[in-house]
């Protein structure tokens, strides 16, 4: 693919230079991601439109280190669903790669959970050259079905698998060829809905997983602390992905595929306002919004309140 070849040159040393990273909250370029070929219901397509009329960037704003938006990709429609998904995940990748030119860190707000195919191979190749990425994955879901595995087909449940390399050669060799991560600088947190062949593929990986049970015995900080000390190990730096129904559907009604007994809307809170402090942090996504399903707003609401300790503005 011709875009390659313009990513190649701007392999930046900020990634691993102390000094760059002396300020603690650094200034963001959020994405809006408005694809939703990759779920049966595609209504989260509407998601980054709708957070803008809800007065995300309005919100933001008052954030005094920098928070820029930088537009939004639109899906193709197409009637091969994987090759519309990789024409706009290159794009979305495409995007990131570049905001990561200008801006230490990047926001991705989707779409269905898809988007996190183009997201993090943008943040793998605008980091290429200074180490690993680690990625921790916030989901009630293991979206790690291959097409062979899936019972559904819908790419929105295969997004981490294609990333560590498994699933159509399309999603799985953007930008480069080859997996995006590496199994040990992975994990999951808030797992409590899955299939046998997914549980199987990460268990044979090795990739770490905190699932529900284990948030509910030791509480979110903890688990998240753990998880942060994981994918900091040997990498240049991290990210975080969260599907809006890793949190309890009565704090985060307006998703895709919603699962009782989750994460409570204000300890994430917490956790990123910690996060957000940290030098290493690349990169945050959101995604599965469905405005449609919402209640209130409370779920558009939560999405900003998150980007917002995430960038150090509390309450
Ligand atoms: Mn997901």
């Amino acid at each position: 693919m011709l875009w390659h070849r313009a990513w190649e040159p701007h392999i930046s040393s900020r990634f691993d230079t102390g000094a760059a990273r002396a300020s603690t909250i650094r200034p963001m370029s959020i994405i809006g991601a408005a694809v939703g070929i990759g779920a049966q219901d595609t209504r989260c397509r509407q998601g980054p439109d709708r957070l803008q009329a809800c007065g995300l960037m309005a919100r933001l704003a008052d954030e005094p280190h920098g928070v820029s938006w930088g537009g939004t990709v639109r899906e193709d429609t197409g009637v091969d669903v994987v090759y519309a998904s990789a024409r706009f995940c290159e794009r979305l990748a495409r995007k990131v790669y570049d905001a990561l030119q200008d801006n230490p860190r990047i926001g991705v707000v989707g779409g269905d959970h898809s988007c996190a195919i183009g997201t993090w191979s943008g943040v793998h190749q605008a980091i290429a050259g200074s180490g690993p990425l680690g990625l921790i994955w916030i989901d009630a879901h293991m979206d790690s079905h291959t097409p062979d595995t899936s019972p559904s087909g819908a790419l929105h449940g295969m997004p981490l698998a294609c990333l560590l390399g498994h699933g159509p050669g399309a999603l799985t060799g953007l930008g480069v060829s080859g997996p995006k991560l590496a199994p040990q600088h992975v994990c999951l947190i808030g797992v409590r809905s899955f299939e046998p062949a997914e549980a199987a593929l990460l268990q044979k990986l090795g990739v770490r997983v905190f699932d529900m049970d284990q948030v509910r015995r030791h509480g979110l900080a903890r688990v998240m602390d753990d998880a942060l000390a994981y994918v900091q190990k040997n990498t240049a730096g991290f990210g975080i992905s969260i599907d809006l129904d890793a949190i309890d559907p009565h704090d985060a009604p307006g998703v895709g595929s919603p699962v009782s007994a989750g994460i409570c809307g204000k300890d994430l809170a917490e956790s990123l306002s910690k996060m957000g402090r940290h030098p290493g942090l690349l990169g945050l996504e959101i995604a599965e919004f469905n405005p449609d399903k919402d209640v209130n707003n409370r779920t558009a609401k939560l999405v900003i309140d998150l980007l917002a300790a995430t960038v150090g503005l509390r309450g």
